[in-house]
């Protein structure tokens, strides 16, 4: 215990040198700030009672009363430091939370169509108009598959499910489609598929809520009691009389009548300009550069269907154009459009039927086979033939396809590539807007549209598609609202 009286002992603190003259802590810096001039509250009691005693000549008992001043100082100054360091982090914290909350909030999660506004996932298909032009609730319903799964949108769930064949009804299927942009009278049925396990998320109608649309009609699930979901026919497509492949435009070989009954020539004055594809029997898909500039005006247009020689067709006008707002015409981005007739094609056994527009998630190969038709030039500077021609043509994938040495990166996610690295098999001019279609699931399907390439069946240079997938929600919002 520490004697006030006894003299005290001689001895070297560990504090570091004290000077000659001065106190021992005097050298000391920073703490002897503190200690000079009022110490902590808890340290008052031995420093005060004992600092004014210590003569500079004297040595002081640093294990009783030196020690637990500097102990205490060490200790404040460490819990300044840490307090200094949480304040820091803490509004470190709140600046990267609002710059989060400020992202999340306006990152663009689902873009209206071609205008520049943005909603949320989960106003997406929620029952109300967000967007300018209502895009946000115009493809709600979309079809999946080669087996024609009806999927909704869920905007809680912020993806597409499955629609159970629990609480269906036929009659939802007819309605479903017309709200996708069908006519009523192409309606073809709706099928019921067994569950299979590439199926993810599931909805089913909701039988307390009058059904109105599908996608606001709808419950979650998750899984389907029944373990059927409903495959949605809106048209019956894709079916050809075409046979076994026999041969292989540029490279190609003459049609037979029947083997490509969508085909149609577009033609003004009575001279072929463009191909296309029937898709309903009052809609033409077909490529926009067919129908740039002057080529627009929807009078001068008459569409051929029915034949394989271009003049023998049946004929039927044009009411609207409508050119992809995105198409750019210097690098062919977006290369589709799409033609209202004025009446209605009526559809025959063989020769004039709609192709299928591809469903979401079609499952094509990087090489799938493919066919190209039209009367196309036969060979680079050619004429446009009388009867139409088609040839095999294998997909080529976008990474080889933008190599250096073929598209050096013009290929985009709109456009697919076909044909031969070779060369050879080609379209050619006076194809363009024609189909270039695959057989899946016993079904012919649009793959694209005829757009661009550098000359006809060149080495390394294969023919330039519109990716017609790319497209589903820009056509199917046109035929919505242009009925
Ligand atoms: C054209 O001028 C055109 N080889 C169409 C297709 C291809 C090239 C040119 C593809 O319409």
């Amino acid at each position: 215990m520490y004697n006030q009286s006894a003299p005290p002992p001689s001895y070297y603190d560990n504090a570091g040198y004290h000077g000659e003259h001065g106190n021992i802590y005097e050298d000391r810096v920073p703490y002897n700030v503190y200690e000079s001039v009022s110490p902590p509250p808890q340290c008052v009691s031995p420093v005060p009672h004992y600092m004014p005693q210590v003569s500079p000549h004297h040595s002081v008992p640093a294990n009783q009363h030196v020690k637990p001043a500097t102990w205490c100082s060490i200790n404040r100054k460490k819990i300044l430091c840490i307090a200094t360091i949480i304040c820091i982090l803490a509004v470190a914290a709140i600046i990267v939370a609002v710059l989060c909350w400020y992202f999340i909030s306006t990152r663009c999660e689902k873009k209206c169509g071609t205008s520049s506004s943005c909603v949320q996932a989960s106003q997406w298909c929620d029952g109300k108009v967000q967007c300018p032009n209502g895009e946000d609730e115009n493809y709600c319903a979309r079809l999946y598959g080669s087996n024609f799964i009806l999927q909704a949108y869920s905007p809680s769930k912020a993806t597409w499910q499955n629609v159970c064949f629990d609480d269906w009804y036929n009659i939802y299927g007819t309605m479903t489609c017309e709200s996708m942009g069908y006519k009523r009278s192409s309606y073809y049925g709706n099928y019921l598929e067994n569950v299979s396990s590439d199926l993810k998320g599931f909805a089913s109608v909701n039988s307390s809520l009058p059904f109105v649309k599908l996608h606001t009609s709808l419950r979650n699930r998750d899984y389907c009691p029944s373990g059927k979901v409903i495959s949605l026919r809106c048209i019956d497509c894709g079916t050809s009389t075409k046979g076994v492949v026999t041969n292989r435009i540029v490279g190609g070989s003459i049609a037979l009548t029947g083997d490509w009954p969508w085909q149609v020539s577009l033609q003004i004055k009575q001279s072929h300009v463009c191909g296309g594809s029937i898709i309903t029997p009052d809609w033409i898909l077909t490529a926009a550069h067919c129908v740039e500039g002057n080529y627009a005006y929807a009078g001068q247009w008459s569409v051929y269907a029915g034949s394989t020689v271009k003049s023998d067709g049946v004929i039927y006008y044009v009411e609207r154009v409508l050119s992809h707002p995105d198409y750019n015409t210097q690098t062919k981005n977006n290369d589709i459009a799409l033609m209202k007739l004025k009446t209605s094609i009526t559809f025959t056994p063989t020769t004039i039927k709609p192709v299928c527009l591809p469903n979401a998630g079609m499952p094509w190969t990087e090489t799938q086979s493919c066919w190209i038709s039209g009367w196309g030039y036969t060979y680079q500077g050619g004429s446009t033939p009388t009867n139409l021609r088609a040839a095999n043509v294998p997909l080529i994938d976008s990474t080889t396809c933008n190599k250096q040495s073929v598209y050096n990166g013009a290929i985009t996610d709109t456009m697919i590539c076909a044909g031969f690295l070779s060369g050879g098999v080609d379209t050619c001019q006076g194809d363009s807007g024609g189909p270039l279609v695959t057989k899946t699931n016993s079904l012919w399907w649009l793959v694209g549209d005829t757009s661009w390439g550098t000359g006809c069946a060149n080495r390394n240079k294969p023919g330039v598609y519109g990716n017609a997938t790319m497209f589903l929600e820009w056509i199917y919002r046109q035929m919505q609202t242009y009925t």
